[in-house]
């Protein structure tokens, strides 16, 4: 309620403390040294040892001060909050002086006002004592207050020397265990303090604190606890996904018990709103990018994937204009969007699945998952390359992935052919991503007989052997693979010699074959292919001259150095 309408000048370079404090000119004269009276009077109690609650003169003391707020300068108003502070008030008092420093706070141009003045100390110190149900909203205002100050760098970066996020670490379990009747208010104060956590995130020294103070795991209790507070969940998930691109808080996720259920729980119970599942989603393929412990755990949560099928299902059909088989009764459909929000969603959740997939034990359950492998397809029906490129790229890539644990009875494997025609528009397209996926998925697919057909009753071959013009060794590669496939077929090596390949093939042998012997390697299957297993025919002379050109090469600069090292390995002769 009182945090949603807010608007923050940019602070002025050279603000006078003139134009800060709203005053007339004369004045400023008398609010600076009230200012200076005031922080006087602090110094002598502190030495008199009259703060807190002892002072005799106490109250006398606390309605001077409050008078003087009524002069509505910035300045003086937080020297006098810092003294009442100081001398302990509670109730109401606590409660309007915390107002009076978020008030304050509200604009940026009192952001250094903050920074040069132990107000912060004041604020953590009452964050670190008082009690949620006694003041639970002046801990509110509190945490507004820091909140809004965390935006800024150089006040962010005093938080972070000051134990900030150990004091939100003590303050989350503190909250975490508060009873029933505080459970809102709990809230409220949770959705400013995970906001604050979130803008520490941006600081580098804040990951190992972050890690020392355990809070990644403190913020999966939060999660359980508020996981119907969308507000909650959403910040706390924008920590996560920022932190998630950094080894060792993946490390420190990771081991947080059930922290892959409950990001599943939560990315089934709010399907709908999208800033909160991308960030989970990303978060999630950052967990699985690398380890495949986590892929496996993922896995194996309960529902893992038909939650993420029916994510897939709802986002892929935001329009709303297909039927859905895998959507379930008492879920209603997202809401309609543009087609790069909701591929945005796609994007992440197919990286998980590609991801989660290179694990043994994880690929072939989705390999052999009809509705898995439908979206997938359905994707690439559905999606253009000029509107959704990375989209189908991933697409392109998890097959490829899936791929690998094709079975007699999948889908995949039955659906060979479909695949083929749905990789057209990418091999055609004018992304080189997008191609180079689409010819590694060729590469597989072309083992088959049909798709073999496929490819050269649609003049696929043609376009397959002008990507050895790419002079990348990566394409080649995938290109070779295909052609290797194709000239099994004698008819098919005919035609690919009337497009020139079998020149092409040794033109990429010398431009790209010496330094990567694997790709040469994968040339010369394709030429032996082609010349079916032993006879030159297909070769003209050109050709064959290329050929002794790289005998040559290979006898000049290859052959002396290897036979040099073969006689060093062999036994020495004990006569010699
Ligand atoms: C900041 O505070 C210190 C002591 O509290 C003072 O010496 C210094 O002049 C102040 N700096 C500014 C820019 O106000
Ligand atoms: C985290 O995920 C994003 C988006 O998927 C990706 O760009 C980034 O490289 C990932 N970081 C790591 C370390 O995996
Ligand atoms: C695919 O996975 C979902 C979710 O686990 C499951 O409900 C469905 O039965 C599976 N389909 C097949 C054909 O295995
Ligand atoms: C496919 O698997 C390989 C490793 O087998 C991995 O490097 C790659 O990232 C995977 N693709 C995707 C899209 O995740
Ligand atoms: C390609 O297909 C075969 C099965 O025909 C499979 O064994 C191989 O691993 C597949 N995928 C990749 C990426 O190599
Ligand atoms: C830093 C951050 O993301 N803060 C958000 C926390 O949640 C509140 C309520 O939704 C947002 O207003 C903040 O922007």
């Amino acid at each position: 309620i009182y945090f949603t309408s807010k608007t923050r000048k940019r602070p002025h370079p050279f603000s006078s403390s003139a134009s800060r404090l709203k005053l007339p000119v004369a004045a400023v004269g008398s609010v600076d040294r009230l200012c200076d009276l005031c922080e006087r009077l602090h110094g002598t109690l502190a030495e008199a040892d009259m703060l807190g609650r002892r002072c005799k003169r106490r109250s006398g003391i606390l309605r001077a001060l409050f008078r003087l707020i009524d002069l509505n300068s910035a300045q003086l108003n937080l020297h006098i909050a810092k003294l009442c502070l100081a001398l302990c008030v509670n109730g109401n008092n606590l409660l309007n002086i915390c107002k009076l420093i978020f008030q304050i706070s509200r604009s940026e141009n009192n952001d250094i006002l903050f920074q040069n003045n132990s107000i912060i100390d004041s604020l953590l110190g009452i964050l670190s004592n008082e009690d949620m149900s006694a003041s639970g909203e002046a801990l509110l205002y509190c945490v507004g207050t820091l909140k809004f100050l965390s935006g800024n760098s150089a006040v962010l970066r005093l938080l972070l020397d000051k134990n900030c996020i150990g004091v939100a670490q003590k303050l989350i379990q503190r909250l975490c265990m508060t009873e029933d009747t505080n459970f809102a208010m709990a809230g409220h104060i949770l959705v400013q303090l995970t906001g604050t956590l979130r803008n520490l995130a941006d600081h580098p020294d804040s990951r190992r604190l972050f890690i020392s103070f355990s809070l990644l795991s403190e913020l999966c209790l939060v999660l359980r606890h508020h996981c119907k507070d969308q507000d909650i969940c959403t910040n706390i998930s924008r920590i996560y996904s920022k932190l998630s691109s950094y080894s060792e808080c993946r490390l420190a996720l990771a081991q947080t018990p059930d922290c892959y259920q409950l990001f599943l729980e939560l990315l089934s119970k709010h399907h709908q709103k999208q800033d909160l599942v991308v960030r989970l989603l990303f978060t999630l393929g950052n967990l699985t990018a690398k380890s495949n412990e986590a892929r496996l755990r993922l896995f194996q949560c309960k529902g893992c994937l038909g939650i993420l099928l029916q994510l897939y299902d709802s986002y892929q059909r935001r329009d709303d204009s297909l039927p859905s088989p895998t959507s379930s009764p008492g879920k209603p459909p997202v809401p309609p969007m543009s087609v790069q929000e909701g591929d945005d969603v796609l994007v992440k959740l197919i990286r998980v699945l590609a991801n989660m997939c290179i694990h043994r034990a994880v690929g072939p359950a989705l390999a052999t998952n009809t509705s898995c492998i439908q979206l997938l397809l359905e994707t690439l029906e559905l999606r253009s390359v000029q509107e959704s490129e990375e989209l189908l790229v991933n697409v392109a890539a998890t097959i490829n992935n899936l791929s690998f644990y094709q079975e007699e009875s999948s889908l995949l494997r039955h659906s060979q052919l479909a695949i083929a025609k749905l990789m057209l528009k990418l091999l055609i397209s004018s992304s080189m991503d997008a191609m180079l996926e689409a010819t590694r998925v060729y590469g597989n697919l072309s083992q088959s007989k049909d798709v073999r057909d496929f490819i050269m009753q649609n003049k696929v071959h043609q376009f397959v052997v002008t990507l050895l013009d790419s002079k990348s060794t990566e394409m080649c590669f995938s290109a070779c693979g295909v052609l290797t496939n194709l000239a099994l077929d004698p008819p098919n090596r005919v035609s690919l010699s009337l497009e020139g390949a079998a020149a092409k093939l040794v033109d990429c042998l010398k431009d790209l074959g010496p330094g990567d012997w694997q790709l040469a390697g994968q040339v010369c299957q394709a030429l032996w292919n082609m010349i079916g297993g032993g006879s030159e025919k297909l070769l003209d002379k050109q050709e064959r001259d290329s050929l002794d050109y790289h005998r040559t090469c290979w006898e000049l600069e290859f052959l002396p150095v290897a036979q040099k090292l073969v006689k060093t390995f062999q036994p020495l002769d004990p006569t010699a």
